[in-house]
């Protein structure tokens, strides 16, 4: 077995047979939504304009980050046709620097749904993780304590990356750079999009909108007041972090509990470093110089045996708040929330992007129970099956923001940390669950 951190084929896809449906092209069987016991219109998407742009679809995505394509991947996979809009151009979302850790039934997804091929070849897979304090460090044997689950270093740019490829190589629509998105009817059997694009407005009439919009999106603020309950936690501090064009220092992710502060040690490949700094909520980038950056992550994750960190050329750096988010009920009439756009939580678990993928999973599956048996108990009960990991997750992330962050000068909650830390890497229980939800919570892959 090669040690852990490089790069190795994951398991072998299982692959369904499933055709993919041309946009436009009824589906045989497929049956649509009832709009308020109107008969339903024919399976067709229509088209207006110039031809190009759909005035009909099933389900309208707003966004193309991970929920969006990943949304859209699924549905298509069913026979259900879809179109994505997203504010931003292709290039910007392909590079948009973000998460990179994938659990592991994330990328067993995108293996069993067939854009699994890069992040089989490219991402890294890790089977443990280090907790470093007191100058020492610690290691979380992830996969044997999780019965060989792992998870997949891979840029969330990638993810987003192979999706686009995939979705737009057979034949689904995803339109960039539409201005003043807005969604209305939501409360009808006949949801509609309105939209922009080069100085022409749009509407999309759709069974279903889907809000993949993120955390600053339109469709969460377009549920009418007194709907919806927030809740939230901000935190006293962010996260400076960088990209650096540099070997990573270690095999494996280093998370690291030091009094100036939480620092990490992640990585994109094998010359690519990412790591981050714990800093004030209102810290400004400008008041950071390559040296300042090196020699903090340099004080923060050495050891008392002499870790070396390797420093190099930054080449992205940008600071990020950490927040913890949940809006519920995450759906609204025929409006459905998905991702960041109905939850957020603090990047120390590495677990947004891949709540974004359980969300769409659930989603998913139940638009196409709905349109193959018209029954609608699953979208009925989607914000119920959704909220049930969510909050798993939003504990778990704010668990280990809590362990692993300075919290000013509070000497006791200093001690707590250190107790609890000690107790996670001596008592195998208690690491069991630090890696279980790692790992991350099964998702209902097809195949399974
Ligand atoms: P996204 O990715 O924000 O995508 C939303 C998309 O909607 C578009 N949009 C609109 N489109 C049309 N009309 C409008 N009015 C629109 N408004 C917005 C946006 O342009 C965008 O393309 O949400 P989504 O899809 O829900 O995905 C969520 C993830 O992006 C997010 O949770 C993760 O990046 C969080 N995260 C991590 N998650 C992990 O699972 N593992 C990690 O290791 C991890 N590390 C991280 C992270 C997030 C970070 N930052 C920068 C917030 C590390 C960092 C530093
Ligand atoms: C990352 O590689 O960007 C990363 C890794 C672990 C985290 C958050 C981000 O908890």
């Amino acid at each position: 077995m090669p040690p852990p951190g490089t790069a190795r084929p994951v398991r072998e896809p299982v692959r369904e047979p499933v055709g993919e449906p041309v946009l436009g092209e009824p589906v045989a069987g497929r049956r649509r939504l009832p709009e308020d016991g109107r008969p339903s219109r024919p399976g067709a998407a229509g088209h207006r304009g110039e031809g190009a742009w759909p005035v009909r679809t099933q389900v309208g995505i707003v966004g193309a980050g991970p929920a969006g394509l990943f949304l859209s991947h699924l549905l298509a996979r069913h026979g259900i046709e879809s179109v994505v809009l997203e504010s931003r151009s292709r290039e910007y979302v392909e590079q948009r620097l973000r998460a990179g850790v994938l659990e592991n039934d994330t990328v067993e997804l995108m293996v069993r749904t067939g854009v699994g091929d890069r992040v089989r070849r490219e991402g890294l897979v890790h089977e443990g993780l280090e907790l470093r304090y007191a100058g020492r460090g610690h290691r979380i044997a992830l996969s044997e304590l999780t019965g060989g689950r792992s998870i997949t270093v891979y840029g969330q740019q990638e993810v987003v990356k192979d999706l686009i490829r995939s979705r737009l190589d057979s034949g689904g629509t995803i339109h960039f750079e539409v201005s003043d998105v807005d969604v209305h009817d939501l409360d009808t059997g006949a949801p509609r999009i309105t939209f922009g694009h080069g100085g022409e407005r749009h509407e999309l009439a759709c069974d279903v909108i889907a809000g993949c919009d993120g955390f600053h999106g339109i469709t969460r603020p377009a549920i009418p007041a007194g709907v919806l309950t927030g809740y939230e936690r901000v935190y006293p501090f962010a996260w400076l972090g960088i990209l650096a064009a540099t070997a990573p220092s270690a095999t494996e992710l280093i998370y690291s509990y030091h009094q100036r502060g939480f620092a990490l040690h992640s990585m994109r490949s094998p010359s690519i470093t990412r790591l981050y700094l714990q800093v004030p909520p209102d810290e400004q980038i400008d008041g950071w110089s390559d040296d300042r950056i090196w020699s903090e992550l340099d004080t923060r994750l050495s050891t008392t045996d002499g870790f070396a960190l390797a420093a190099g050329p930054i080449l992205e750096r940008g600071i990020t708040p950490l927040r913890s988010y949940v809006v519920e009920p995450m759906q609204y009439g025929r409006l459905f929330l998905a991702g960041d756009a109905a939850h957020i939580v603090p990047a120390t678990g590495a677990k947004g992007l891949n709540l974004a993928v359980a969300d769409v999973c659930v989603l998913a599956g139940a638009l196409a129970r709905f349109y193959a048996t018209g029954r609608t108990d699953l979208l009925d009960g989607y914000s119920r099956a959704c909220l049930r990991r969510v909050w798993r997750v939003q504990h778990f992330s704010w668990w280990m923001t809590s362990m692993l962050h300075r919290a000013g000068d509070d000497e006791f909650g200093h001690r707590l940390q250190l107790s609890q830390l000690d107790y996670v890497t001596s008592s195998r229980a208690a690491a069991t669950t630090l890696a279980e939800n790692y790992v991350g919570l099964p998702l209902p892959l097809p195949g399974s």
